[in-house]
């Protein structure tokens, strides 16, 4: 009779998850022993981090990633991380080694007291397995729980002394089961959509994250084309993928983060059709109509508690990409006006001190054409998405949360997950804060992550959203003296200082023509760069 460990390995294998994420303790050490050949480990010496580089992993892998934490403070450390996870729909596996089960009840040290209490509100499905024998089913049903639709993070907790127990007969037919998730939409709503989005005078798109988690640029790009319609982005802080090419000329941009400004960003349609995102990511409360008046909304997503809480409109719970293609199939040739042509980046004089949006001008000039960017620069996040205009499937990766750690730590999974394609990871300074020794495990493994770094000295969203929030006086928004270039050297990484445009755009390319992580910090001036 195979044992627990042996079972569980199998089914990782079977699933296609050979990579595991982690940061060992004691009483994770049984699951390691005699750790397989065909498996690869990689050590994130912080919880945040393991979680931060399965999410990036799985996100770009397009299945499954393992994160295995130490009992309650691991889990504890990796909770922001988990909770970005849950917000990036990623599926993450997150286990974490529990007391041996002679001890739990007498909470012995270490003992995970209400092991899935503490993640609860946080994970699809949270579960301590009530029997040894049962660990490897348990796994089984958190990978696919993880993996359908909507996807997002599970937690096993797994006591100690179970590694070693046998598996009951008649697991095996269990382990090597597959679940598939992409739920087609009911064919009358979709008619009902075609003919409402034919007859509409003035239409708009909005293509979110899952368009580009299921593949759906060409089927986007030809509703927008044949349907005639300007395309928005979902606002930035909530919207962790692109969808839809920035540079095609249907494009419009990013829309504002609160509900008055998107209102009134969407002044002019009569219908709005969101595909594959919430409706929508708002943060900062600026209120106003939710809609231009007399506008309706139709969002179609996969995800039903999106559906639910979404605070106007009508919602298609189904594949976004899948329910996309059946529309695309249901409109004509619309004979609307094309859309005006975008006009595409804002110019932007060189300035000194040097500026983030100019960083990103020098950045767009040597972006790779399969390039992907992991972005995590708050102040310059409009900057780098109106200068870069990544126009290519899965070439971006941002915590759409709103939590930071995410960056530092997911450029390591992304490139581990795309090997051949250059991934650049954008840091503000205070963001590389949160997945800090994110650089070890680049290093450590080989990771060729071109990290650039903004150094504005501050928390200069922050100092924005003060002026928002009519705010002043608040402390601990300046960050003198924090040396990111000095920190990355220590854990291992390369590291440049470049001053002014021509430099940061030599030190990039040299960056990005490495096979080793390479770091460049950028001072640029303190504020926001919006364009
Ligand atoms: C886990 C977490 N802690 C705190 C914050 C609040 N926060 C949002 S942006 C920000 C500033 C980050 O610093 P930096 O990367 O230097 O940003 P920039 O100067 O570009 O604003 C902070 C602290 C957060 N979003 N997530």
């Amino acid at each position: 009779m195979a044992t627990v460990r042996e079972a569980s390995f199998d089914l990782f294998r079977n699933l296609g998850t050979t990579t595991i994420f982690g940061n060992p303790g004691s009483t994770e050490l049984p699951m390691l022993a005699d750790f397989p050949g065909d498996f690869r480990y990689v050590l994130g010496l912080q919880e945040a981090v393991v979680v931060g580089m399965a999410d990036g992993y799985a996100q770009a892998s397009g299945g499954p990633a393992i994160a295995n934490l130490h009992t309650a403070p691991g889990v504890g450390n990796a909770m922001g991380a988990i909770f970005t996870a849950r917000a990036n729909h990623s599926p993450v596996v997150v286990t974490a080694g529990q007391q041996v089960r002679a001890q739990i009840t007498m909470e012995a040290l270490l003992t995970n007291r209400d092991a899935t209490g503490v993640v609860q509100p946080l994970v699809k499905w949270a579960h301590e397995p009530a029997r040894a024998e049962e660990v490897p089913l348990a796994l089984a049903r958190g990978i696919h729980m993880a993996s359908l639709p909507p996807a997002g993070p599970v937690f096993v907790s797994i006591p100690m002394d179970d590694w070693d127990a046998e598996v009951g007969e008649g697991a095996g037919e269990a382990l090597k089961r597959g679940a598939e998730g992409r739920a087609v939409a009911d064919p009358d709503a979709v008619a009902r959509l075609a003919a409402q989005l034919d007859a509409a005078s003035n239409p708009v798109l909005v293509v979110g994250p899952d368009v580009d988690v299921g593949g759906g640029w060409d089927a986007a790009v030809a509703l927008a084309e044949r349907q005639r319609l300007p395309v928005w982005a979902p606002p930035a802080p909530g919207s962790g993928r692109i969808g839809f090419p920035e540079s095609h000329p249907n494009f419009r941009g990013v829309l504002p983060p609160a509900v008055g400004p998107v209102g009134q960003t969407l002044e002019g349609h009569d219908l709005v059709l969101v595909v594959g995102s919430s409706v929508f990511p708002y943060y900062p409360h600026i209120p106003g109509p939710l809609l231009p008046e007399g506008a309706s909304l139709v969002a179609i997503t996969s995800d039903p508690d999106e559906a639910a809480r979404a605070p106007m409109g009508h919602a298609i719970v189904a594949d976004a990409v899948l329910t996309l293609k059946a529309l695309l199939e249901a409109v004509p040739e619309s004979s609307r006006p094309v859309p005006e042509p975008n006009p595409g980046p804002s110019e932007i004089p060189p300035e000194d001190p040097l500026n983030s949006s100019t960083v990103h001008t020098a950045l767009a000039e040597v972006f790779p054409e399969d390039g992907i960017v992991v972005l995590e620069s708050p102040a310059s996040t409009l900057a780098l998405r109106n200068q870069l205009r990544l126009s290519r499937p899965g070439s971006y990766y941002f915590s759409s949360g709103g939590g930071l750690g995410f960056g530092l730590a997911a450029s390591v999974g992304v490139q581990l997950a795309q090997p051949d394609r250059p991934v650049v990871c954008v840091l503000g300074e205070g963001s590389a804060q949160y997945a800090i020794s994110g650089f070890w495990s680049a290093v450590a493994y080989d990771v060729p992550v071109t990290f650039l770094v903004l150094r504005n000295s501050e928390y200069a969203i922050l100092k924005w959203f003060a002026d928002v929030e009519s705010v002043s006086g608040a402390p601990g928004l300046d960050l003198p003296a924090l040396d990111v270039a000095a920190v990355a050297a220590g854990y291992g990484v390369s590291t440049g200082v470049a001053r002014d445009r021509d430099e940061v755009r030599d030190a990039l390319s040299a960056a990005l023509a490495s096979s080793k992580p390479e770091l460049v910090e950028v001072p640029v001036a303190p504020g926001m760069s919006l364009f």
